[in-house]
């Protein structure tokens, strides 16, 4: 449960982070199962259904950037993404009618991974309103050097922002074309078990670890059930399947909200990581 001011905080900001949301023994079963994956990774060659894979994998050194909606491949990342707590939380920012979207989880093994640029959710999936948002949970102590997801307080208010590059959707903004400062940037540093939470419209991105502890933070991606999808097609019995609080509706709300389509696809389009390469290294060029 949020109490008012986290809820204002949110509102205003378009980002919060909560701490000790998920025990010590949920984390262990959670890295336990990540472990797991990544073990199984090293007979992987190229990324699949599963597995997004990073340069310079291979079976005696795995590295695995993304594991592919976690929630709909185990029982226990999908317990995670439907906790009692997250619940309770949701409906504070969402309402009471919820619905889960989908998750992903990001790993930035020691002394790399790769940076995430610049970006708003929204840019890759608008919906006919913004009651969207996406939960981060740290499944490993976060600090400055580890990462973090970082975020422009306020820029869920601002405009999408280009995220083409030569005419294609590449996933990314120019830092240069951001017109709120990037020295207003947050870094949301947390311990394991708290989550970061950020409004699908604001603006965030991450460096590589340069730390000495892996990062993995397992994404949660909902909405409130009246927000309804502009560009993927809409399966009704799987669409209200993923309602995880309160009840379905056939009347999507709308509201004026600023839209510019993710189109046309970048060849890897599947891969945030690939897709980003057309502007690659430019976010943090300074750091
Ligand atoms: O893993 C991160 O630091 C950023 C995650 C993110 O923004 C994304 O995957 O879209």
């Amino acid at each position: 449960m949020l109490n008012s001011e986290q809820i204002a905080f949110y509102r205003d900001h378009g980002y919060l982070v909560v701490e000790n949301v998920f025990s010590e023994t949920e984390l262990a079963e959670l890295n336990a199962v990540t472990d797991h994956y990544v073990e199984a990774s090293r007979v992987v060659t190229d990324s699949n259904s599963v597995y997004d894979i990073g340069p310079g994998h291979s079976h005696g050194t795995p590295r695995v950037r993304r594991i592919k909606d976690p929630a709909d491949q185990h029982d226990v990342y999908h317990a995670a993404s439907r906790h009692p707590k997250l619940v309770k939380i949701l409906q504070c920012l969402l309402g009471p009618d919820v619905r889960f979207d989908h998750s992903k989880l990001n790993i930035k093994p020691v002394g790399g991974g790769a940076a995430i640029e610049w970006h708003q959710d929204w840019a890759f999936y608008p919906f006919t309103n913004d009651d969207l948002l996406a939960v981060g949970l740290y499944l490993d102590d976060c600090n400055e050097d580890n990462g973090p997801l970082q975020v422009l307080p306020g820029s869920h208010r601002g405009p999408v922002a280009d995220h083409h590059h030569d005419g294609i959707f590449v996933g990314a903004c120019d830092p240069d074309a951001i017109e709120q400062d990037l020295n207003q940037a947050v870094a949301l540093t947390a311990k394991a078990g708290s989550i970061t939470i950020h409004h699908v419209r604001t603006l965030h991105a991450s460096t590589e670890n340069r730390g000495a502890r892996e990062r993995r933070l397992l994404l949660f991606s909902y909405a409130a059930t009246d927000a309804w999808p502009l560009v993927d097609k809409v399966e009704l019995d799987e669409f209200n399947s993923r309602i995880i609080t309160g009840a379905p509706t056939l009347a999507p709300r709308q509201t004026a909200v600023p839209i510019r389509l993710p189109l046309p696809h970048a060849e890897r389009a599947d891969s945030i990581f690939e897709s980003q390469e057309a502007v690659a290294g430019r976010s943090f060029a300074e750091a």
